[in-house]
């Protein structure tokens, strides 16, 4: 065999979060001001499984943008007054951040155009006419590379949550979301206890799949809004949109439980593992990122000296 060694993988790798809204179903936000394109490509798009956020004005799609998360954007560029290339341009930063892929589409054959779509970040420029079945091939096309991106860049490989690059992004459409709209979200963070004894009693491999375990029991308590991110070693952040923060509360607590009642197998001994939280509500827009999550940390610290397997806010 080339390079000789035979390694095999423990255990299977982590499905990766992708947004999957409810479904499954992936969202293109189409930002169109021409009702029959609208409607015609809409209807194609539907029949492929895309659920279609229409917005009909640059504004409308630069909120939709904010407030939604679209898993792509499809930006008419022949809207009035070049509004489609300045919406690009000012949509650009985030989207990029974030690996969500701009497809441009426009009628104009002038190379100009093109250059200027590809300067201002799009993926992918399709000039119009075309056939739906090409453009829908390039749209699944940018969702396969998304989704490689996210997961190379953004995924904590061990968990399947997103890493704290993905928090910096994430956080500040969070907090203009907050400015724009007054919708407050809830910051968690979660830890497990006395977690370094596991490591220490049953080996770093156990350790590792009590990280697991608990990820998973999370992942599958979330809001599809939610945001489950690794933020360093054995230390989580939740971030839970429109979510008071009793509400953020009573969802830790009952994780919490569920992960008290899950009996583990290290060493032919049983074993069982518990966390604590600190939850924040955010709901003032002058809050800076250092600030709330210093009073998640600080609610945190309170539930470990409270005795541990405990959520305080
Ligand atoms: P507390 O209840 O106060 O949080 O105690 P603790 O033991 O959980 O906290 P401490 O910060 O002392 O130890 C955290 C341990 O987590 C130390 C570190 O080696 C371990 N750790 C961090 N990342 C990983 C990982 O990816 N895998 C494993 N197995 N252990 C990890
Ligand atoms: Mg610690
Ligand atoms: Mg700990
Ligand atoms: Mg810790």
């Amino acid at each position: 065999l080339l390079g000789g060694h035979d390694e095999q993988e423990e255990t299977p790798p982590i499905e990766p979060i992708k947004e999957k809204k409810a479904g499954g179903s992936e969202v293109v936000l189409f930002i169109e001001s021409d009702i029959e394109k609208l409607t015609a490509l809409r209807r194609e798009m539907e029949k492929e499984g895309w659920v279609v956020l229409a917005a009909m004005t640059p504004e409308k799609g630069l909120s939709a943008f904010w407030s939604k998360h679209p898993d792509l954007l499809l930006i008419d560029l022949d809207m009035p007054k070049n509004s489609g290339i300045e919406l690009l341009r000012k949509i650009q930063e985030i989207a990029g951040n974030r690996f969500t892929p701009v497809i441009a589409i426009s009628s104009s054959r002038e190379k100009q155009a093109r250059m200027e779509a590809y300067e201002a970040g799009a993926l992918d420029y399709i000039q119009l006419p075309a056939d739906p079945d090409e453009i829908l091939i390039r749209m699944k096309n940018k969702m396969n590379y998304r989704d490689l991106m996210r997961e190379v860049v953004l995924i904590d490989e061990l968990t399947g949550a997103f890493n704290r690059k993905f928090f910096n992004v994430e956080i500040k459409r969070q907090l203009h979301l907050l400015k724009e709209s007054h919708s407050p979200f809830s910051l968690a963070m979660l830890d497990l206890d006395h977690f370094k004894k596991i490591n220490d009693t049953y080996g770093h491999t156990s350790g590792d799949e009590v990280l697991k375990e608990f990820s998973r029991m999370v992942r599958g308590r979330i809001h599809q809004d939610d945001f489950f991110i690794r933020f360093g070693g054995e230390e989580f952040v939740l971030l839970m949109p429109g979510c008071t923060g009793e509400k953020a509360k009573q969802i830790i607590q009952s994780m919490i439980q569920e992960l008290e009642q899950h009996e583990f197998l290290f060493e032919g001994q049983s074993v069982f593992c518990s966390f604590s939280g600190g939850v924040v509500e955010v709901n003032h827009t002058e809050e800076r990122p250092g600030e709330f999550l210093k009073k998640a940390d600080l609610a945190l610290y309170s539930s470990k000296i409270n005795g541990r397997g405990k959520v305080t806010n």
